[in-house]
């Protein structure tokens, strides 16, 4: 590959329509904290995402650190091993003991069958993650959270869109969080959001996501500063003309993945989902090292040689990090699951504009280190 091919790429709209946001911000000197763009992106959101009370934020991070805060979650949540280190972390920032349980092999998210081995007294909430934008067993997790009177917190970073029998995935829990980074279907450079499903609660989040301000001269909670900006808002704004062709594009180039590797001994692929509408956010493909030449870091070190960067989200897991490996439920062995899927994913390059060329490129490159 002449010029390097990276796990994504993100999508931009053209540069003249971004101007025209932008000279509208110049004229108006408002740069953030609550501006036009912003109003009109949490709205236009709402409607484009099937969902009645959506806070925009910063980033994905500061999302679920105020999610968190806004339920007044503390003690212990049970939350995936498998997952970009920011969900555990916002557990962390808000002194909360996170408590790893195994993931489902069907779909790599959390499995609700070895969840309620895992509550204790201490237990207030559940953060599952729709890894890759596949859903949950949003059923199961509600009706053991229902049982326990445990909070249910989605890290939907990966979702954009994704509806499970026809309604939207992140209005399943008390809260669902999304992340609009710049490597995302969706993306303001850096952004995200809460779903909630009341004004009360969406009043509460924006105090939180604004020092905890509720009017000019009433402090209500120690929150931070987690707003999105006129800018961001802006991109958004735009990326919604453009986002339905952008995941239609995805979806060719997951189903050619597919085709590509249909049949080949030592890889597989996860399918569609029945009754899912999928955002193809990730290619995930995993690796089985007894029946490939090659095992998963020598197919990782030999895409890199052709100039692609494929990426092994998510290895190490969370719980395996120096930070949290010290936790009790982060033990080796105690999640054969996870850690034998982390020892086998890799994400395969998936974004508007990749060439079908490449597409095969990759795939035959991977063929030849199987077989
Ligand atoms: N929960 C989950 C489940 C998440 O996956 C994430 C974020 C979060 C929470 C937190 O949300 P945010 O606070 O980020 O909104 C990336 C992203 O930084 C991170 O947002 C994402 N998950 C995670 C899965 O991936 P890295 O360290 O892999 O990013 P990086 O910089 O290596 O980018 C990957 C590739 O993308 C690069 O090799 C090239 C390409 N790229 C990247 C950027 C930033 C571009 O072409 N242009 C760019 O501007 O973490």
């Amino acid at each position: 590959m002449n010029s390097p091919v990276y796990v994504t790429k993100p999508f931009l709209p053209p540069l003249e329509e971004f101007n025209e946001y932008l000279q509208k911000i110049w004229d108006t000197r408002w740069l953030t904290n609550n501006g036009p763009f912003h109003e009109e992106l949490e709205k236009r959101l709402c409607e484009y995402l099937g969902v009645n009370y959506l806070s925009l934020f910063s980033n994905g991070t500061l999302a679920l650190v105020t999610a968190l805060q806004a339920l007044r979650i503390t003690g212990e949540v049970i939350t995936t091993p498998f997952s970009f280190v920011a969900t555990t972390h916002a557990l962390w920032w808000n002194n909360i003991k996170p408590v790893f349980v195994d993931i489902d092999p069907r779909n790599f998210n959390l499995d609700p069958g070895k969840i309620e081995a895992a509550i204790t007294p201490k237990t207030t909430a559940i953060l599952p993650v729709h890894v890759y934008g596949n859903p949950c067993d949003v059923e199961k997790i509600g009706e053991i959270a229902g049982t326990y009177g445990l909070k249910v917190i989605y890290d939907a970073c990966h979702t954009f869109g994704v509806t499970i029998g026809g309604l939207p995935v992140i209005n399943f829990g008390d809260l669902s969080v999304m992340s609009f980074h710049a490597t995302k279907v969706f993306n303001t450079f850096e952004g995200g959001a809460i779903i909630c499903h009341d004004a009360a609660t969406k009043k509460r989040i924006d105090n939180l996501k604004n020092f905890g301000f509720a009017g000019e001269t009433t402090v209500v909670a120690p929150g931070i500063n987690a707003k999105m900006n006129e800018v961001q808002a802006a991109m958004g704004l735009l990326q919604l003309k453009y986002v339905d062709r952008a995941i239609g594009q995805r979806k060719e180039i997951a189903h050619r993945y597919r085709e590509l590797f249909s049949g080949v001994e030592g890889i597989s692929v996860l399918d569609d989902f029945p009754g899912i509408r999928h955002c193809y956010s990730y290619f995930p493909v995993l690796i089985d090292p007894s029946k490939s030449k090659k095992n998963r870091n020598e197919i990782y070190e030999e895409l890199k040689r052709h100039n692609i960067f494929g990426r092994r989200y998510f290895y190490p897991l969370i719980s395996q990090f120096p930070t949290y490996r010290g936790i009790e439920s982060a033990q080796p062995g105690r999640m054969p699951v996870a850690e034998k899927i982390t020892e086998e994913v890799i994400c395969l390059p998936i974004f508007p504009g990749l060439p079908m060329e490449t597409v095969n490129e990759i795939a035959s490159i991977i063929q030849s280190c199987i077989r």
